[in-house]
């Protein structure tokens, strides 16, 4: 079975920066340290409990420096009780020895990307965003060892392989903490459609808590079938920088949006101390 979110609860994780987006097209991302703990900060306010966060450099380029991570997990956790998650994803600029390095920065989970796609466009067309089986194994033994908690990262139904295999050999422990990302525009990637999302859920094993990302336009109406479906909801303007056609968002309204649909619907969002405890994480 399913680790459905119960009904009255709606879990929500905020990708706050992202790798793709610049400043030039969003004056308000969040990039430094002190942006991001205080978008953290508001966000949780708002209703967010897990906050998943790209490293910059001063530049605003993608970077693996532990520093910088270091700085964003003393910056955040100061203001707000987040769950801090870290991106190995990190970059297209970034190698897979590089993307790993923020786990030394010991956040409490981290993204597993959990397959290879190619990307399409911009300086990195024809470039695979590459995550053999190998490199995930490697991830995950590193999480493990320091006890960090892997967000699976499934683009595709293929990518369910990956997961079923790291679960039959006991590297990842339950509840598995698995998001559904749908809309990328890369080879590989699935479109964001309720019909799409509902078969990912199919492949889904027991004891999963499903999480849903969705690009641009779709991030509202697909989170938004997530939650009714029983899963979690990702929102931010790594995914979506657009509230609505022409007008800009921040983190914050994206969350606040979610928060009253899921008030709507009977739904209270989790503090992060009980998305802590959902999720089996140790309180702070
Ligand atoms: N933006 C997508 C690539 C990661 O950072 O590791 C999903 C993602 C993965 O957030
Ligand atoms: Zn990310």
């Amino acid at each position: 079975m399913l680790k459905t979110l119960p009904k009255d609860k709606i879990l929500i994780t905020v990708a706050m920066t992202g790798a793709l987006v610049t400043k030039e097209q969003h004056a308000d991302l969040p990039v430094t340290p002190d942006e991001i703990a205080e978008n953290a900060r508001l966000c949780v306010e708002e209703g967010a409990a897990i906050c998943h966060i790209h490293g910059k450099d001063k530049n605003g380029g993608n970077t693996s420096d532990v520093a910088v991570f270091k700085e964003i997990k003393e910056k955040v956790r100061a203001k707000s009780d987040a769950i801090i998650q870290f991106s190995t994803g990190g970059g297209p600029n970034l190698t897979q020895e590089q993307r790993i390095e923020c786990l030394d920065a010991l956040p409490e989970m981290a993204s597993l990307n959990m397959g290879s796609l190619m990307r399409l466009s911009g300086q990195y067309k024809g470039t695979a965003f590459c995550n053999l089986p190998e490199e995930i194994e490697t991830y995950l033994s590193k999480m493990k060892r320091l006890n960090i908690k892997p967000e699976m990262e499934v683009y595709n139904v293929a990518m369910f392989k990956e997961v079923n295999d790291i679960i039959k050999k006991g590297l990842v422990e339950p509840p598995y903490c698995i998001n559904l990302v749908l809309g990328m525009r890369y080879q590989g990637a699935l479109e964001a459609t309720p019909k799409i999302l509902t078969t990912m859920i199919d492949f889904l094993p027991d004891n999963s808590v499903f999480n849903c990302a969705a690009v641009g336009s779709d991030q509202l109406p697909i989170t938004t079938l997530n939650m009714l479906l029983g899963g979690a909801v990702r929102v931010g303007l790594e995914d979506n920088i657009y509230y609505n056609k022409g007008v800009k968002a921040t983190n914050m309204s994206l969350v606040a949006r979610t928060v009253r649909i899921a008030r709507e619907l009977g739904k209270e969002p989790m503090t992060p101390a009980e998305a802590r405890e959902f999720i089996g994480l140790k309180p702070l």
